[in-house]
């Protein structure tokens, strides 16, 4: 799958591309089955909900190793449909995942996540450049209500802002805006967009585009995974006490484009 240059375009203004329903209803269903495999998984890989203890991350499902290790995942990260279009939007043919992360809003309990860049955390890692695109795939229907993605189009092109740790919000430590600049930054820009869509939708986003998501107000647990390719180029260099491997890959080896039928093409996983 090849992007157009309008495509392309688009992109590089707004700092996302929504491709409505580009994985089949077949695809999904292996993922979610995967999903509901892996949310059983005894691991340090996954991110409880602090207070009603449901998964809230799950990480490193691309590789053939690990716990959390998943042909399926593997096969899509490296599918025409979804590492084409990386390789396009940064201008670069070796690119490697630097992490992937299935993340779950639970029905009721799913929490926020707040406005935030993804550099900010990255560049701590080490990694010289915004160089960085996240291929986003709803696995369920997102909806305002259970918790979609915001994005404020065109914030991509403001760089990497201030942000301060919180570790008081939810379960999961990270950078966030503070209020009084987001204010700001919101009242010169235009309105942030709900990143809604049918399960298979692909969206890519910029990794400096400011975003964010709201708790879970429905029945429905809503689950997203996100593919986030770095060039190799632009692996993260050495820093003291660097994050584990499952959120700062070192295989920093170069996909290479695969079959376009994951289902088809399930690579045995290593011991
Ligand atoms: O899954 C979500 O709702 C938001 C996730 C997010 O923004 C992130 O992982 O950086």
């Amino acid at each position: 799958m090849r992007l157009s240059n309008e495509q392309l375009a688009r992109y590089q203004c707004d700092g996302f591309l929504i491709l409505p329903e580009l994985l089949s209803a077949d695809e999904i269903a292996a993922m979610k089955s995967e999903l509901q495999r892996l949310e059983s998984v005894d691991t340090e890989l996954i991110v409880r909900e602090r207070d009603s203890g449901s998964v809230k991350t799950l990480y490193r499902v691309h590789e053939v190793d690990g716990s959390t290790a998943s042909p399926p995942f593997r096969a899509v990260g490296r599918s025409p449909h979804l590492l084409t279009p990386a390789q396009q939007l940064l201008n670069d043919e070796d690119l490697y995942l630097y992490h992937t992360k299935c993340n779950r809003k639970a029905a009721i309990d799913g929490s926020i996540w707040q406005w935030h860049q993804d550099y900010g955390t990255w560049k701590n890692d080490g990694t010289p450049e915004p160089e960085l695109t996240t291929a986003l795939i709803m696995i369920d229907e997102a909806t305002e209500a259970n918790g979609c993605l915001y994005f404020i189009p065109g914030s991509h092109r403001l760089g990497l802002l201030d942000a301060e740790m919180d570790d008081r919000t939810t379960s999961y430590k990270f950078y966030v805006i503070p209020k009084q600049q987001l204010i700001a930054i919101m009242e010169r820009s235009p309105e942030p967009v709900a990143i809604t869509g049918k399960p298979g939708t692909v969206v890519f986003f910029h990794c400096n585009i400011l975003h964010g998501s709201g708790h879970n107000m429905s029945r429905h647990d809503r689950w997203q995974v996100y593919f986030v390719y770095n060039c190799v180029a632009n692996h993260p260099l050495d820093v003291a006490n660097p994050r584990p491997d499952y959120v700062r890959s070192t295989n920093w080896a170069p996909l290479r484009v695969e079959s376009d039928d994951m289902l088809a093409r399930q690579p045995i996983l290593a011991k």
